[in-house]
C-alpha cells in the first residue's frame, strides 16, 4: 500500500516523518503527472506546490481554519489530500471535479477562485468576520508571484496592514507567471531570493547590530536618521514589512520541514505575515521545469516524454489574429499591442518578437491595461489589447469612464470568447456583449470565421473610436486565409442564405451550425433564411427588420448569457419599430453559470449546435404549421 493511500484526510499527515513526508512527496507528484497527462490540466504550478500544500495541511486544520488559493489553478494536491483522491480522474470533465477550488465541492475548499489576485482580499474580510464573531481560527491565502502583480494584492494587502488582523500570506514566488514575471515587483523578489544580505531575518540583522556595541548602536541611529533608505538596504521584505506585513523568509519551498517551522512560526505571529517560499515550477517533472510555461495549463501529453500531440486541423482564431497583427504592424508604425500576462494565449508573441519596442505585458493587471492603452490612444497611437473575455470583466469601469467617455480609439481583441471548456465557469466568456452593448459609442463586432476576424481587425484599426471584436477560442473553421484583410462596412451585416419561413441570426461560428441546420430543414419543407449579423452595435437593423417582415419569425443564435446579449438587441430593436406580432425565439445562455467540460458537450447541452437549431426552428413553426394544417383539413372537408 503506498503511503498517499493511507492518508484519507489531512489529519493523517500529521503522523509522518519527514522521510515520509519526502516519499509522499513523490507519490504525488507521480500521481500528479499520471492524472494530468489524461485529463490535461495546470501541471506545472501544481507540481511547484507539492512540499508546501504538504506543509500547509499538516500544520493547519483546514476544517477549521481557512485556504484560499489564489487563482486556484494549484489546488490538485489539495484536493488529493482532502478526500478527491479518487475523482481526480474526472478532473476538468463534464460532470467531474473542477480544476479550481470550489465550495460546492468540499468544505475544504473556502473559496471559489479561478481569477487572480483575490486570495489576500478574501482572506481579509474572513479574518474580519472571525474577529466580529469571536472565532478563533487561522486564516491563509495562497499566492503566486505572478498573481502579486495584480493590483487587488497590493490593495488587500495594504488595508491588511492598516487593521494588523491576524492572517498569513504564503506568496509562492516560482520566478514565473504564466510566461516570465512582469516588473519591478518581479526584479525586487528576485533580489529577495539571491542576495545574501536578504536572506537574514530583520531579528537576526537588529540582534547582530545590537551585539556589536559601538558599531550596532551607531548604525542603529543612522538606521533612525536614514531610517527608510538603509532599512531598504538591510531588512529583507522591507516593501512588505512597509505595509504592516512581518516578512519571513526567503525560504526553500520544497523542504516541508523548513516550510512546517516557519508556518508554525507564521501561526503564533500577531498580525499579518507573509511567508515568502521560492519554488520551482514543474518541479520533479524534468518536461516541466525545462518549459514551465508550456506545463503552465495543458492538454493530455505522453507522461514518459512530456510530448503533445501534434496539432491538428485549422489555425486557431487567436494565431491568425496575431499573424495579421504583424502585417498590419509592418503597415502602421502607430500599433501597439497589450497584453495582461498572457503574451502566448492571445497570440501577441510573434508581434513582441517582431515590434518589441511597441508591445507591452502589463502582468496580471487588466484594469491599467485598458487605462495604459486609453493614455496611448489619447496621445495619438493605435493601441490593440488582446485579452480573454473572461479577464476584460475586471475592466468594465476603464472601459466606460478612461475609453468610451473620451471616444478613444482602443481596439479589444476578445479572445476566448463563448465557452472555453474545461476551464469552467470562472472561464467562460460569456458576459463580454451585455457590459459592452451598454457602453455610449462602442462598436461590437463577431466574425463569423478566421477570415473575417482578419477584415475585422482591420475594420478597427481604421476605426477612430472605441471598438470590439469577439472571437472564439481554439481552431478557426477551417476557410481559405487568402489575400489582403479588407475593412467590412460598419454596420453591415451579410445574407448567407435566402428563406421564406424563418429567419436565423446566428453570431460568430454558430453561423455555419445556422447553415447546417437550414439545409437539414429544407429537406423537410422549411425554407430558412441564414444571416450573419457581423454587428452586436451598431445592428444592421434595416437587414433584420426587413426579415423579420419576410418571415415573421426569427431565432438568435449567440454563445452568450441571453441577458443584454445579442438576442437582446434584436427584441429591443423590433419593440421600438412596434413589430409586436414577429416571433422571435433567442438561443444562448440562460440565468446560469456553465460549468466545466468539453466545449462540444457543452454546446450540445445548451443547444447551440445545428441539431439545436434545428429543434428550436421547427417548434417555432409547429404551431404555425399545424394551424396551417388544420385550415387545409377543414377545406379537405367541405371539398373547398
Ligand atoms: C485576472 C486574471 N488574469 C489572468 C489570468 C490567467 N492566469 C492564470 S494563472 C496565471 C499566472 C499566475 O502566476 P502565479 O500567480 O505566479 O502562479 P504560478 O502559475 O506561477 O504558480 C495567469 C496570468 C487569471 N487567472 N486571472
Amino acid at each position: 500500500m503506498s503511503l498517499l493511500e493511507m492518508i484519507k484526510e489531512p489529519t493523517d499527515l500529521k503522523k509522518l516523518t519527514q522521510n515520509e513526508f519526502e516519499l509522499l512527496a513523490r507519490e504525488i507528484r507521480q500521481e500528479l503527472i499520471q492524472n494530468v497527462s489524461k485529463t490535461g490540466g495546470h501541471l506545472a504550478p501544481n507540481l511547484g506546490v507539492v512540499e508546501l500544500t504538504l506543509a500547509l495541511h499538516s500544520v493547519f486544520d483546514f476544517s477549521k481554519d481557512k485556504i484560499i488559493w489564489d487563482v486556484g489553478h494549484q489546488c490538485y494536491t489539495h484536493k488529493m489530500l482532502t478526500g478527491r483522491r479518487e475523482q481526480m480522474s474526472t478532473l476538468r470533465q463534464y460532470g467531474g471535479l473542477s480544476g479550481f477550488p470550489k465550495r460546492s465541492e468540499s468544505p475544504y475548499d473556502a473559496f471559489d477562485t479561478g481569477h487572480s489576485s483575490t486570495s489576500i482580499s478574501a482572506a481579509l474580510g474572513m479574518a474580519l468576520s472571525r474577529d466580529l464573531k469571536g472565532e478563533d481560527h487561522h486564516v491563509v491565502a495562497v499566492i503566486g508571484d505572478g498573481a502579486m502583480t495584480g493590483g487587488m494584492a497590493f490593495e488587500a494587502m495594504n488595508h491588511a496592514g492598516h487593521l494588523k488582523t491576524d492572517l498569513i500570506v504564503v506568496l509562492n514566488d516560482n520566478e514565473m507567471s504564466i510566461a516570465g514575471p512582469v516588473g519591478g515587483l518581479a526584479s525586487y523578489l528576485s533580489r529577495l531570493r539571491t542576495d545574501p544580505m536578504y536572506s537574514w531575518g530583520k531579528e537576526e540583522i537588529e540582534g547582530l547590530l545590537n551585539r556589536l556595541p559601538h558599531v550596532g548602536r551607531r548604525v542603529l541611529k543612522i538606521i533612525d536618521r536614514i531610517k527608510d533608505s538603509f532599512k531598504y538596504l538591510v531588512v529583507p521584505g522591507m516593501l512588505f514589512e512597509e505595509l504592516g506585513f512581518t516578512y519571513l523568509g526567503p525560504i526553500d519551498g520544497h523542504n516541508i520541514g523548513q516550510l512546517q517551522e516557519v508556518f508554525k512560526h507564521a501561526l503564533n505571529t500577531k498580525g499579518p505575515v507573509l511567508v515568502h517560499a521560492v519554488t520551482t515550477k514543474g518541479k520533479g517533472y524534468r518536461p516541466a521545469e525545462l518549459e514551465p510555461a508550456k506545463f503552465h495549463g495543458v492538454g493530455p501529453f505522453d507522461p514518459k516524454t512530456g510530448e503533445l500531440p501534434p496539432k491538428e486541423g485549422p489555425p486557431t482564431f487567436t494565431s491568425v489574429f496575431g499573424a495579421e497583427l504583424v502585417r498590419q504592424g509592418e503597415k502602421n508604425k502607430e500599433i501597439v499591442a497589450i497584453t495582461a500576462a498572457m503574451p502566448d494565449g492571445t497570440g501577441l508573441t510573434p508581434f513582441a518578437k517582431r515590434f518589441p519596442k511597441r508591445f507591452y505585458d502589463v502582468g496580471i493587471a487588466e484594469p491599467h491595461a485598458l487605462t495604459l492603452a486609453a493614455g496611448l490612444a489619447a496621445t495619438g497611437l493605435k493601441p490593440v489589447v488582446a485579452m480573454y473575455s473572461t479577464f476584460l470583466q475586471r475592466s468594465v469601469d476603464q472601459i466606460i469612464h478612461d475609453i468610451a467617455l473620451m471616444d478613444l480609439p482602443v481596439v479589444l481583441a476578445i479572445d476566448r470568447a463563448g465557452l472555453v471548456g474545461e476551464d469552467g465557469e470562472t472561464h467562460q466568456g460569456v458576459f463580454d456583449l451585455s457590459f459592452l452593448r451598454c457602453v455610449p459609442g462602442m462598436v461590437i463586432m463577431v466574425p463569423k470565421d478566421e477570415q473575417e476576424l482578419r477584415h475585422m481587425l482591420v475594420t478597427a484599426l481604421q476605426y477612430d473610436g472605441p471598438i470590439a471584436f469577439r472571437y472564439p477560442r481554439g481552431a478557426g473553421v477551417g476557410v481559405p486565409l487568402t489575400g489582403t484583410a479588407r475593412p467590412v462596412p460598419l454596420g453591415k451585416g451579410e445574407v448567407l442564405r435566402q428563406g421564406k419561413d424563418v429567419t436565423i441570426l446566428a453570431l460568430g461560428p454558430l453561423v455555419y451550425e445556422a447553415l447546417t441546420a437550414a439545409e437539414e430543414l429544407a429537406d423537410k419543407g422549411i425554407e430558412a433564411a441564414v444571416i450573419n449579423p457581423r454587428f452586436v452595435k451598431p445592428l444592421d437593423e434595416d437587414l433584420i427588420l426587413s426579415w423579420a417582415d419576410k418571415t415573421g419569425h426569427l431565432i438568435t443564435v449567440e454563445e452568450h448569457s441571453l441577458a443584454s446579449g445579442f438576442g437582446s438587441a434584436v427584441l429591443e430593436l423590433l419593440a421600438s419599430s412596434g413589430r409586436e406580432n414577429v416571433k422571435v425565439q433567442r438561443l444562448g445562455i440562460g440565468d446560469e453559470f456553465i460549468q466545466h467540460g468539453k466545449p462540444k458537450i457543452l454546446r450540445e447541452h445548451l443547444g447551440l449546435t445545428s441539431s439545436g437549431i434545428k429543434k428550436a426552428v421547427q417548434n417555432m413553426l409547429k404551431n404555425r404549421r399545424s394551424f396551417t394544417r388544420q385550415k387545409l383539413n377543414i377545406k379537405e372537408i367541405y371539398g373547398g
